[in-house]
């Protein structure tokens, strides 16, 4: 009998696309997605749904043996400017989920986890500039102190128990379906919202603060296509680089005027400037390139295109 997949953090901002993709690809009935709260309308009538406290072992435990789950996707955290904000729930959070299912995968629960990682976990000593694969890590973030121990966690349970876990350290994801939450690369979501809404947007990063950034599809693709690679060729255990734009507010908002050129911005940073200066400018990805051949869609101008008419049409805006 085919093993299920558990989603863990499914309402989320990229949770939400994988249940709706691996459902679609996989079988309904054979995607158990689970969260802290039934926040996503979409994903909880789409399919089984129960709640689930990523911090309790015996809950995933009970999941697992319950559902027959093989694979976990582990999409629970507090991203970077929550985390700066509750400093001990995030550390809570974020290290005993993956702890759980870490364990539990030791213990032969599961067969294959995935695991996102962040460009968080580099900090204001890394070269900024096409941030290469292994480099100095120094994170000042909460959330980047998090998400370097737990990629050292990884590689461990990797090296020492066999655990096939998979991680990709995430850009900044620009989704349209479901907002993200708490983030500091937030700012290019909000942005094409208010642009459609108000024509004017108040932007909490300064002008020139050039983030790396993925669309949501892009992500998606990655995800599964790591987790979907041969075993032999998830040659790195901790996280891979991965890459698809880099870019600033200053020029996603040019890339917004040429559909929409009555669109304003002012720029106030606020304690999340701090964040992003300390995160790299753009990423070297050639690893994930080479072992399992990522390759990414959209450019700026792809994504500026696809996320006004998307928002369009959607009921949202
Ligand atoms: C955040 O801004 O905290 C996240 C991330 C880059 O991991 N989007």
């Amino acid at each position: 009998m085919q093993r299920k997949t558990l989603i863990i953090g499914a309402c989320g901002q990229i949770g939400s696309e994988l249940v709706r993709i691996l459902r679609a690809q996989q079988g309904t009935d054979n995607i158990i997605a689970t969260d802290i709260k039934a926040s996503n309308r979409e994903v909880v009538d789409s399919g089984i749904f129960e709640i689930l406290d990523a911090k309790s072992r015996e809950e995933i435990r009970s999941a697992i043996e319950r559902h027959n789950i093989g694979t976990v996707y582990l999409m629970a955290a507090l991203l970077s400017a929550k985390a700066e904000q509750y400093p001990e729930k995030a550390w809570r959070l974020n290290m005993s989920s993956l702890f759980n299912v870490l364990e539990l995968a030791r213990e032969g629960l599961i067969n294959r986890i995935f695991w996102p990682s962040s460009i968080a976990v580099f900090g204001p000593t890394t070269p900024k500039v096409n941030t290469p694969q292994h480099t100095i890590m120094e994170p000042t973030t909460v959330y980047g102190i998090t998400k370097q121990v737990g990629e050292r966690w990884c590689d461990y349970y990797f090296s020492r128990y066999g655990v096939d876990i998979r991680s990709i350290r995430y850009p900044g994801i620009i989704s349209w379906r479901t907002a993200p939450g708490g983030g500091t690369t937030d700012y290019a979501v909000e942005i094409f919202h208010e642009a459609l809404e108000k024509g004017h947007y108040n932007c909490f990063l300064s002008e020139d603060t050039r983030l790396p950034m993925m669309f949501m599809d892009d992500a998606i693709k990655a995800t599964l296509d790591i987790m979907n690679a041969p075993s032999e060729d998830v040659l790195i255990r901790s996280s891979y680089n991965l890459e698809g734009v880099s870019f600033s507010p200053g020029e996603l908002v040019a890339s917004i005027q040429e559909h929409l050129p009555e669109f304003t911005v002012e720029y106030n940073p606020d304690f999340r400037q701090a964040i992003a200066d300390s995160w790299p400018n753009s990423i070297d990805d050639t690893p994930a390139r080479e072992h399992w051949g990522w390759d990414h869609n959209f450019n700026l101008k792809d994504i500026t295109a696809e996320m006004l008419t998307k928002l369009r049409q959607s009921s949202m805006i």
